[in-house]
């Protein structure tokens, strides 16, 4: 099939296809890993498109090919983790910018944002899932970007990417959207307006918890080069075999998500109906501040589930220690469940202050819902409730 076709294919077809072609050489229907730091030029600079393999490397250029592909973006970038693609649209940020970020993000993130680059530029943090916060803060600063995760690590607040795009371009300010949460299955930012999309590639993109990556797909073709040549310069490119591994998880994102939704679902339900429990957040739930939002600007729901334990930290901890099928790890978005405690894990680097404030208790804990046997995932929480 032309790549033009295959483009208009239902994203469940694209993740196998698209960068999936035979190999020219051989037939072989998997891409091979092209293992190689270097290649062979004919005379000097006279060579097939690939000259070094931080550059570029035939393995990653299918992924990106792929994943470009799945965001409905011109160009893709693929690289060593989530966090490095952060680095790079930083660094491609002029001294001394101003960054509007929503209040609630990866702990990472934060610790990126305001103990790096808060050298370099300026971050003001605030609660996007309220528009004229956005509006105002842009009234009153020279934003040049605004960040927005939607739906946010760990609270799962959910901003109007459509609405705030809009106010954004109107404002010459850019866009990105970490989407990692929902994956290209279940959201897609550019469609709704954004400039770029961010995803943590270790998370449902890959889906098997054995990579770390990062990818970033755009439309605008300056920015986008501007992006590959700080990747060129700084080096946080993708290994081949990682490449090649995403590439080969990616295969299976539609029906892996869809399986995290149906079981998330499950889990969320019980746990709204567990005594204790004080509240579930879920955006699939009625319950969910933002679901009719979460029901327009999204196709599903995701696997993420965050819960506030009735007690305290110590309470918390007995029942992260009593769960045998969760796994008690940081990381999200693999096919087994994980569960975690973002004051101590993911979100140690927020202060704790700062971590109140948003809503982010002690008491708060983080489910990533796998894709086994809900009710086997229901009596794993279940037991871990009777200990408490
Ligand atoms: O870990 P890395 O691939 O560098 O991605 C960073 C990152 C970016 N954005 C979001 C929304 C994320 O959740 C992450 C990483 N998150 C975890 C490791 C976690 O357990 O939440």
């Amino acid at each position: 099939m032309k790549k033009k076709d295959l483009l208009k294919l239902d994203i469940a077809s694209k993740c196998i296809h698209v960068g999936g072609h035979p190999d020219k050489e051989t037939g072989a229907i998997m891409p091979p890993i092209y293992q190689t730091s270097t290649y062979v030029q004919e005379s000097p600079g006279k060579h097939q498109g690939y000259e070094y393999s931080r550059s570029h490397n035939p393995t990653r250029t299918r992924l990106e090919e792929c994943l470009a592909g799945l965001e409905n973006a011109k160009h893709a970038l693929v690289t060593a983790s989530g966090l490095s693609c952060e680095m790079l649209i930083m660094h491609a940020l002029p001294v001394g910018s101003t960054i509007l970020c929503s209040d609630d993000v990866y702990g990472g993130t934060y610790r990126l944002f305001t103990t790096v680059f808060n050298h370099i530029h300026n971050y003001i943090f605030i609660d996007t899932t309220d528009i004229s916060n956005v509006e105002n803060a842009i009234k009153e600063h020279s934003v040049a970007l605004l960040w927005l995760e939607s739906p946010t690590n760990p609270l799962l607040k959910i901003s109007d990417i459509q609405k705030i795009s809009k106010i954004a371009k109107k404002n010459k300010v850019k866009t990105v959207v970490d989407n990692t949460f929902m994956s290209p299955y279940f959201q897609n930012p550019l469609d709704l307006g954004a400039d770029i999309v961010l995803h943590s590639m270790t998370k449902y993109i890959n889906g098997h918890s054995d990579v770390v990556g990062g990818a970033l797909m755009l439309n605008d073709k300056k920015f986008y080069e501007k992006l590959w040549t700080l990747q060129n310069s700084t080096g946080p490119s993708q290994s081949p075999f990682d490449s090649w591994l995403v590439l080969r998880g990616v295969k299976t994102l539609a029906i892996r998500m869809e399986a995290h939704q149906k079981n998330a679902m499950k889990v969320a339900k019980w746990l709204e109906s567990h005594p204790k429990v004080e509240r579930v957040i879920y955006p699939g739930l009625k319950s969910h501040p933002q679901h009719k939002l979460a029901k327009k600007q999204m196709h599903g729901f995701g696997g993420m589930i965050t819960f506030f334990l009735k007690g305290d930290i110590k309470k918390c901890k007995k029942f992260l220690s009593s769960v045998s099928m969760f796994a008690l790890a940081e990381s999200l978005g693999g096919v087994e469940s994980l569960i975690e405690h973002p004051a101590i894990m993911t979100h140690a680097s927020v202060p704790k202050k700062t971590r109140e404030a948003i809503g982010l208790t002690d008491n708060l804990i983080r489910l990533s819902v796998g894709i086994e046997n809900y009710n086997d995932l229901i009596s794993d929480l279940d037991k871990a409730f009777s200990k408490i």
